[in-house]
């Protein structure tokens, strides 16, 4: 936990409001493999990390919402009736989980809510998955709802489709609220069934290397891809009534199918199956503790994220092939949504700091941007900060 965060989050939260908060926490995440699998009914491999987002909230005796970024020094108030979108983006995935707890029935009132946090915002860490859940967990404890974990998850995955309009997966939502200390999550998507596996790096480390670019087309290619997968089970249900989504479907019915008429929703649902069936594989590497098998689904993972689905962007890229032969570097690849945010490397740890140092220059020369790095450890999911 990010003691001085908290410490920053209480005591602004009682200069600005005059009362005590209580606190609560949710984390970014990470995938280790299956990207753009969460909503082809795949498996995910997820785990939370230690970054995370902290609020503050109180309970108000009228039907006020105020909310206050401490990152954006903004604030937005409204009333329960008057929940809606709006133009800032911050509020909207606070909003968003108001409005659905309102459209559940459940019984809430107003609120004095602040934030901050040390997710880096835009970076495919899931900076507004650990939002959604931060509140969704909040409200849930202060106004007694007695909401599940699952459900909460769910809440914040709505919020995200209806407020900031972008189709997600559930991937960073259940990370963020069941994320386990030292373990990644194998999740099944479609059951929502769930595992967790002892994450063992042995002398290794994840590092996630931020390209600090988030082009714009993001969101609207994420929704894009999303449909173009949709199409692509569409033709295969015409032959085969049976299947229900990409999980269901093989290489054999795409080039049946879908295949020379349809050459980029084939190529989109052609890596779509090929990752599935990579986590699967990955999943027992990680069980034998072949890191180096894992690594190189990782590489292949990136290939297709960058060629068929085309997620990728020059930046991501350029991270990715400038650590390909590097002996120290076992996997690299894109994470997330793409186009843009950070690339996620299994490094040996002693070799971490010579790398960043090459590769802040390198990057700089080739795409006149810093580089900023993290070394991440696995976290726990969302808890009230005690
Ligand atoms: C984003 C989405 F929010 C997830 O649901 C998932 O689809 C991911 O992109 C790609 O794997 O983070």
């Amino acid at each position: 936990m990010n003691q001085e965060i908290i410490k920053d989050v209480r005591e602004k939260f009682r200069l600005r409001f005059k009362e005590e908060p209580t606190l609560f926490r949710s984390p970014g995440r990470v995938n280790i493999i299956g990207e753009h699998t969460d909503y082809n009914n795949g498996f995910v491999l997820p785990a939370a990390i230690d970054k995370a987002v902290y609020i503050g909230v109180s309970k108000r005796q009228d039907e006020t919402i105020m909310l206050y970024s401490e990152e954006f020094k903004e604030d937005h108030t409204c009333t329960l009736d008057t929940v809606e979108r709006t133009d800032k983006g911050w509020p909207n995935y606070i909003l968003g989980v108001v409005d659905q707890l309102l459209k559940r029935g459940y019984k809430i009132g107003g609120f004095n809510l602040n934030i901050e946090g040390d997710v880096p915002i835009g970076s495919g860490l899931s900076s507004s998955a650990a939002v959604e859940c931060a509140t969704a967990f909040a409200l849930n404890d202060i106004f007694q709802l007695g909401i599940d974990k699952m459900e909460l998850a769910f809440i914040g995955q709505k919020a995200e489709h209806e407020f900031a309009r972008v189709m997600c997966g559930i991937m960073d939502q259940f990370a963020s609220v069941f994320g386990k200390k030292d373990h990644v999550i194998r999740l099944d998507c479609q059951s929502m069934e769930y595992e967790y596996e002892p994450l063992e790096l042995k002398g290794y480390k994840l590092l996630l290397l931020n390209t600090n670019v988030k082009h714009s087309l993001a969101s609207t290619e994420y929704n894009t891809r999303r449909k173009q997968c949709e199409e692509g089970v569409k033709l295969v249900q015409v032959h085969h009534p049976e299947v229900k989504s990409l999980r269901d479907v093989t290489i054999d019915m795409l080039q049946q199918y879908v295949g020379d008429s349809n050459p980029v929703v084939f190529k989109r649902c052609k890596y779509v199956v090929e990752e599935k069936e990579r986590l699967l594989s990955a999943c027992e590497d990680l069980k034998k503790g072949d890191l180096k098998a894992l690594g190189e689904k990782m590489f292949r993972t990136h290939e297709g994220l960058s060629k068929e689905y085309e997620v990728s962007c020059k930046e991501l890229d350029f991270l990715v092939d400038a650590v390909r032969q590097n002996p120290d570097v076992l996997g690299a690849r894109m994470m997330g949504g793409g186009f843009g945010g950070c690339t996620i490397n299994i490094v040996k740890e002693d070799a971490i700091q010579g790398l960043i140092g090459r590769l802040s220059t390198s990057y700089k020369n080739a795409m006149e941007l810093d580089l900023t790095s993290y070394i991440v450890e696995t976290d726990d999911g969302s808890s009230k900060v005690v």
